[in-house]
Formats: structure tokens, sequence, C-alpha cells
């Protein structure tokens, strides 16, 4: 398997594994994130999902040149295509991603962990869009998340020089969360994901849909958005049970409904 997709509990860990080629994504690897992923969605027992990468090289390098650009050339030029639905593009996941980054997120690896909610990066960590190198722009969201998540400017130098930056650099521009010891990536991951784990899943999902949404929203429309969302969540039990374990000075026990 290109993926190794496991359930913890309330987290689901999907390992992409490949670490001879530095975890680049080929078809099957694609193929086999897209089904993780949809199962994960639909999974009403999953809360949290953790991306990472095996091996101590690589989160993840990308596209893999010699399998995967010549099937996305084939079929993105020469026939009505569509990607199959990803965290990067048209899967509408509304529950938390945390990419754990064990080492270098380049190309369509560090697309993959742009699409996640929080990154977490091993100090051995490189970040970069090395694809004006090929010829090539992101394809899996680069060019248009960077942006919107860093300074432009920032964007700017990523995207147009090709060039990786480090874990620290990538920290220090909020690019990454947290920098944290080749050993601590996944136990930190597996943490937050617990701590998620602790709040109340549909709002954690409402408030990753209204953020999300929201930002490409006026002010206005964005209000309204928050306005529908809280209005849902207010008549769900998960509410109800939230409130009475405030007063009854006990720990809420969140049922997901
Ligand atoms: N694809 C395939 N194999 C790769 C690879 C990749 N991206 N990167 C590394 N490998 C393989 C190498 O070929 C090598 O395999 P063997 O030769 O041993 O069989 C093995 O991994 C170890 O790599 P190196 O020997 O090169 O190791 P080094 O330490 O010397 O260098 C490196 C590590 C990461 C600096 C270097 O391997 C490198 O520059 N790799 C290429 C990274 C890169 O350019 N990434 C961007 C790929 S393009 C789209 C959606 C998405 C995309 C495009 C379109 N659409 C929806 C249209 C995304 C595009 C990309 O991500």
């Amino acid at each position: 398997m290109a993926i190794d997709y496991q359930k913890e509990g309330r987290i689901a860990i999907f390992t992409i594994n490949r670490p001879e080629a530095l975890n680049a994504m080929n078809v099957q690897a694609a193929r086999e994130l897209h089904q993780a992923m949809v199962d994960f969605r639909d999974d009403p027992e999953l809360w949290v999902g953790i991306i990472t990468g095996a091996g101590e090289r690589a989160f993840c390098v990308g596209a893999d040149i010699k399998d995967m650009l010549p099937f996305l050339k084939e079929h993105l030029q020469n026939r009505p295509w569509a990607m199959p639905d990803t965290p990067m593009r048209g899967l509408e996941l509304w529950k938390p991603l945390i990419a754990a980054i064990n080492g270098l997120a380049l190309g369509g690896g560090l697309e993959i962990a742009l699409a996640c909610d929080l990154r977490i990066a091993s100090e051995k960590a490189r970040l970069g869009t090395p694809e004006v190198m090929l010829g090539l722009i992101p394809g899996w969201g680069g060019t248009q998340r960077l942006p919107r998540m860093i300074p432009q400017c920032k964007a700017a130098e990523l995207l147009l020089m090709g060039k990786p930056i480090d874990a620290q650099e990538a920290y220090r521009i909020g690019l990454v969360n947290i920098v944290v010891p080749p050993e601590a990536v996944m136990p930190t991951a597996r943490e937050w994901a617990e701590t998620i784990c602790q709040a109340g899943p549909l709002a954690v999902r409402a408030a990753k849909e209204a953020m999300l949404r929201g930002s490409g929203l006026t002010l206005e429309e964005g209000l309204r958005l928050e306005n529908a969302l809280e209005a849902y969540l207010m008549g769900t039990e998960d509410f109800a049970e939230g409130t009475s374990a405030f007063i009854e000075k006990r720990k809420p026990n969140f049922k997901g409904k």
C-alpha cells in the first residue's frame, strides 16, 4: 500500500508510504489517499486526521515526476477528466487535519500540508515549491493557498525562486504552527489531535467550515454564514451536553450529534 491508513480511536492516521522515493505521490498513492480520505470524512467515529510520511527523510517530495506527472499531462490535455476529490480540492472535508511534517515537504507535498489546518514541523524539515525548476507551477493549490497564508512577498519568494526554506524560517513566516525535534513530531500531532477531540466535534467542524468558506466571502456574508452555523449548533445534542457539563462541573461527553 502506498498509503498506510490507520484508525486509532477517534484519530485517523494517513502515512504516505513510499520512503524509497521520499514519499513522492504516484498515481496509486493519490488513488489510495482519495479512498482513505473519503472513508475518514464519512466515518462518524473519526474526528481528527493526521497526515505524515514514512521514514526519516521526507514528509512528501511532491508529485512523482516519473509516474504522476506523465499521467496528469495525458489526462489534463487529452480528455475531459477531473482529479479525484482530495483535501487539496473538492473533498468538502470539515474534520480537522494535522500535517506531521517529519522531513522534506516539497511541491505537491507542501501542498498536502497546506491543505491541512495545522502544521507541526520537524527541526529537520525543509519546505518549498520547486515546480518552476520543472517548468511547472504547483497544481494542488500552492499558488492559491500560499499567498493567502503567508505574506505575499514570501509566497512569491517560494513560488518564483523554487528554493526550499528550513523549518525555523517556515515558523517565522507563519507557514507552520510549531517546530519540534524529529522524534516529537508524531507525539505532538497525537497530543494536538487528542486536544481537539476533547471539544464538540460538530463545533470543531463548523469552526473550520466558517473559517475556510468565510475567507472567500465579504465580511457581511461571512457573518451570515457564522450565524447560520451557530443556529445549527444550538440545535445539537452536543451543545446541550456541553452547557450541562459546564453547569454540573463535569467533563462533557460529546457524541457528534
Ligand atoms: N518524483 C519521483 N521520484 C523522486 C522525486 C519525485 N518528486 N523526488 C525524489 N525522488 C526519488 C529519486 O528519483 C530517488 O530515487 P532513485 O533514483 O534512488 O530510484 C530517490 O527519490 C531519492 O532522491 P535523490 O537521490 O534525488 O535524493 P537527494 O537527497 O539527492 O535529493 C531531493 C533529494 C528532494 C532534493 C531531490 O530528490 C529532488 O529535488 N526531488 C524532486 C522534488 C520536486 O521537484 N518536487 C516537485 C515535484 S512536481 C497537478 C497537481 C500537482 C502537481 C502538478 C500538477 N495537477 C493537478 C495538474 C505537483 C507537482 C509536483 O509536486
